[in-house]
């Protein structure tokens, strides 16, 4: 959560639906506007990571007081990127602790002159806890590392003759029990084995812990009067699409907000006026899912114009939010979009790719959509944290439908079902439905991946943490992704679809694929009978090394992964005839984890490689996924 500049929890307010929130404020994705501009400060900042003992010594010298440079040796380093694989010190690649990015920017004269500008800096996200200076004065601090977060620094820009201000942000990667996700450091005593002071961060996830500042780092422009927030939800009645809006305000409690919808021919279709609202759309088209119609995806604009009369004169903002008129339903046995049933065929993601980690990069997002529409794939999972805005407004875009994740992986310490503990994930869950609420790609809330939800505290955590969060958003259904036992998961009471990851004859019955037929139908009957919820097999796959081949199949072989999901189908394709609505595969592409004798340079079991290159299971997923978009269907789809 974002916390002012004296480090003060923010205060109570109203965010959606009346409920009681913690967090302050919007989050609308910036736009440009006849109002609004943007300036983007990717590309070169000044880098240094703190390496002394205690890595507290950027803190104690106050690194941020005067240009980063005057503290010693930097780095040009990328942004948006991983701080870690684009160096060639390997003690940077493993550095746990503080680490320094610092940018000089110059303002455009307006920004910094006119009194009537609010400026905002705004951080896509920062793993994971990140402290933000401007011109040396503390502005922000953030914890989370999936999130964005912003700091009105107006009155700093426009406090002197300077045109230019210095950017500091430092960064701490360290995990503790309490955050999410979850780690611990553990400190190695024993100094005939270690070196004094010696210490390893251990986690208890499956994926490389990347950390710098991953996504875009920017400023922005609005009137100090201006449109903080906007909530949309949307229904049908008959052929009447009704998008409901409610506006938030800054700055004024005087003003007069006027809303038009415009379809895709720029036609306006529907307006009103006033804070909150039911916009009409008669005959509207629906936002539908990429293959389940012929015409996926379509958006609307929603126009919000705001005006406002001060001393200084009339005063106006703009924005407009792409809107995807549909509803999502949970019934016992199905999962429904516009009304009819839908089934996930699709995969499970990372960010994550060579040299750049994490970071956030253009051309491999667009080669991703590409590959997932050549995939027939309609779906994916944000595993296991929330992915980039520009993700998500892509998904919106193509129609691939999104179940979206929180950063709660890995938690199977009892320390981490503590009241701390919860508190974060609550709040964290608060941050990700302010971000996400309006894309109609996303269908469902995914509170965590695999916690311990066997530990007698998880039925508690998980109760209050899904209500919570189907507070915040009554329109979509919750779950959490498990693999615990069906009849010991204390977490699946409480969720609205089942998310179940297994990987038999992998991490059981090695080699033994004449297995799965009769463990997976096990696995479904007992799901369904103990809950009467629909399915979905979250996660399923096999390490498989590009290029290895051995028939009859041997694990890790390119064989081997197509046998064991050709496996897997011959049970998805009997009971996604009663309750299982979906099969995620695990995963889309190879990632880079922590170093194990488990792990030959990463996770494997990619259908595609780290540089999407595909394996044969990819041909075998290909002709599945479009064999299930045509026969699920009511016209044909031909092959892209
Ligand atoms: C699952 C985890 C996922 C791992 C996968 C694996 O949810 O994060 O990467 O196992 O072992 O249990 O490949």
């Amino acid at each position: 959560m974002a916390r002012g500049p004296a480090g003060a929890a923010a205060v109570l307010g109203p965010l959606l639906w009346g409920c009681a929130l913690a967090l302050q404020g919007g989050m609308l994705y910036p736009r440009e506007s006849p109002s609004r501009e943007r300036k983007e400060l990717d590309g070169l900042w000044s880098f240094r990571a703190d390496f002394s003992d205690n890595r507290r010594q950027g803190f104690e010298q106050q690194w941020y007081r005067t240009p980063l440079r005057e503290s010693g040796p930097t780095l040009d380093m990328p942004v948006p990127s991983s701080f870690n694989d684009v160096g060639q010190d390997g003690r940077l690649r493993s550095f746990v602790g503080w680490v320094w990015y610092e940018r000089e920017v110059t303002l455009p004269q307006r920004w910094t002159q006119d009194l009537g500008t609010r400026v905002v800096l705004r951080i896509g996200s920062a793993h994971y806890y990140a402290i933000v200076w401007v011109n040396g004065v503390h502005v922000a601090e953030h914890e989370g590392g999936h999130l964005p977060f912003e700091a009105d620094v107006s009155k700093l820009v426009q406090s002197g003759p300077l045109s230019s201000c210095r950017i500091t942000i430092a960064i701490n990667n360290t995990l503790t029990p309490h955050t999410l996700p979850p780690g611990t450091i553990l400190y190695q005593k024993d100094t005939s084995k270690y070196p004094k002071g010696y210490f390893v961060q251990n986690t208890h996830f499956d994926f490389f812990n990347y950390a710098g500042l991953h996504r875009p780092v920017l400023l922005y422009t609005t009137p100090t009067i201006y449109i903080d927030d906007i909530t949309i939800t949307t229904g049908m009645d008959q052929n009447t699409g009704l998008v409901n809006y409610k506006v938030f305000v800054q700055g004024s409690e005087h003003f007069q907000l006027e809303v038009r919808l415009l379809d895709e021919e720029g036609k306006v279709v529907a307006q009103g006026t006033g804070d909150q609202g039911q916009l009409q759309v008669p005959s509207a088209y629906l936002w539908w899912p990429y293959l389940m119609h012929e015409h996926p995806a379509y958006l609307y604009s929603l126009e919000v114009r705001l005006t406002a009369q001060t001393e200084a004169g009339p005063v106006s903002d703009f924005y407009a939010l792409p809107v995807g008129i549909r509803t999502v339903a949970v019934t016992e046995n199905q999962f429904l979009i516009n009304g009819k049933p839908f089934y996930f065929h699709g995969v499970n993601k990372h960010e994550d790719a060579d040299i750049r980690g994490k970071g956030f990069d253009w051309p491999l997002l667009v080669k991703d959509f590409n590959l997932l529409r050549w995939l027939g794939a309609n779906s994916f999972r944000t595993s296991h944290y929330p992915y980039a805005e520009e993700v998500m407004q892509l998904c919106d875009r193509y129609g691939i439908v999104v179940i979206d994740e929180s950063p709660g992986v890995g938690i199977v310490l009892t320390q981490s079902y503590s009241n701390v503990s919860l508190q974060h994930h609550l709040e964290v869950m608060e941050e990700l439905v302010r971000r996400d609420k309006n894309h109609p790609a996303v269908v469902m809330w995914s509170v965590a991946n695999e916690p311990a939800s066997y530990l007698k505290p998880a039925g508690y955590y998980f109760k209050t943490l899904i209500a919570h969060t189907k507070d915040l958003d009554p329109s979509r259904p919750v779950t959490f992704v498990t693999n615990s036992n069906y009849e010991a998961d204390l977490g699946a009471p409480y969720v609205d679809v089942i998310c179940v990851n297994s990987y038999y004859s992998w991490y059981h019955d090695y080699g033994h694929m004449e297995v799965i037929q009769l463990q997976l139908a096990t696995q479904f009957e007992k799901w369904y009978r103990t809950y009467q919820k629909p399915i979905i097999q979250s996660e399923y796959g096999a390490e498989t090394i590009a290029g290895f081949h051995q028939d009859p199949p041997l694990m890790f072989s390119e064989e081997y992964q197509k046998g064991l999901l050709e496996q897997y189908h011959l049970v998805l394709d009997q009971k996604r005839k009663e309750y299982v609505v979906g099969e995620l595969i695990w995963n889309f592409a190879d990632f880079m984890t922590d170093q194990s004798p488990q792990r030959a340079m990463g996770n494997k079991k990619g259908i595609f490689t780290r540089q999407r290159q595909p394996k044969g299971a990819a041909f075998l997923l290909r002709e599945r996924y479009w064999k299930l978009a045509n026969e699920t269907r009511c016209s044909f789809f031909r092959r892209l």
